[in-house]
């Protein structure tokens, strides 16, 4: 296994659906979101490191989903992004398949991160992912993205304009920002209380 951070983060590999991926049990957290919203940035970000997850300024740069072991407490999973019009139909569609096929069917999935552009309000893909898996009983943590591209006066109302259409609270939505380290400390707090066992507080 490649190992990154010092041996603290594993890449346990990259896979195309579900029935390929390993049996794990420690409790996994994946990251989930429009493309190019900052999912392998952000993994990045929260590792402290710029290596692990493969970031590209070219939507469509994770095809495959790939799992990270993080300290051997914890696994994260960066998931393909959603909404990026300029493949097939065909491509979409398998790329769909295989996200719901992941999110519906794996056994230790404890939370899901999706992450959402602070600067574009609620988009209907964002919302149907967010309802899919309130349905679906997975706890999800939104973080609102590249906070540092909004004016600071302009942030308290990108924020709200995306809590209460997607029925979200201050602790389940986290303004975030790979540029400026925002964010980090308040989303570790949630992923250590879920590798943890703890019950979350939203
Ligand atoms: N200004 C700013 N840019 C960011 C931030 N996070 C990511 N980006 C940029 O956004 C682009 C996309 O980042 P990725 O992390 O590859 O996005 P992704 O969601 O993993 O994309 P896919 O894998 O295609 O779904 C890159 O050019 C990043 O540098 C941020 O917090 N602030
Ligand atoms: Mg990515």
């Amino acid at each position: 296994m490649k190992t990154y951070g010092g041996g603290r983060v594993g890449l346990l590999g990259s896979f195309p659906k579900l029935s390929s991926m390993p049996r794990t049990t420690l409790p996994e957290i994946a990251f989930a979101g429009r493309s190019n919203v900052g999912k392998s940035t952000a993994i990045n970000t929260l590792l402290g490191t710029k290596k692990v997850a493969r970031v590209s300024g070219t939507p469509g740069r994770t095809q495959l989903i790939n799992l990270f072991t993080i300290e051997e407490r914890m696994i994260f999973a960066d998931l393909p992004g959603y909404g990026f019009a300029k493949v097939p139909d065909r491509v979409k569609a398998n790329w769909k398949a295989m996200i719901e096929g992941y999110l519906g069917g794996r056994e230790h999935l404890k939370l899901v991160v999706v992450l959402v552009d602070s600067r574009h309000g609620p988009q209907t893909l964002d919302a149907e992912m967010i309802w899919g898996l309130r349905q679906a009983s997975l706890p999800v943590l939104v973080l609102a993205t590249k906070v540092d591209k909004l004016k600071r006066s302009k942030r308290g109302a990108a924020l709200k304009s995306l809590r209460e259409p997607l029925g979200l609270t201050t602790k389940s939505l986290i303004p975030f920002s790979s540029l400026e380290g925002l964010g980090t400390k308040e989303t570790w707090k949630v992923l250590n209380d879920v590798a943890a066992g703890r019950d979350l507080e939203f």
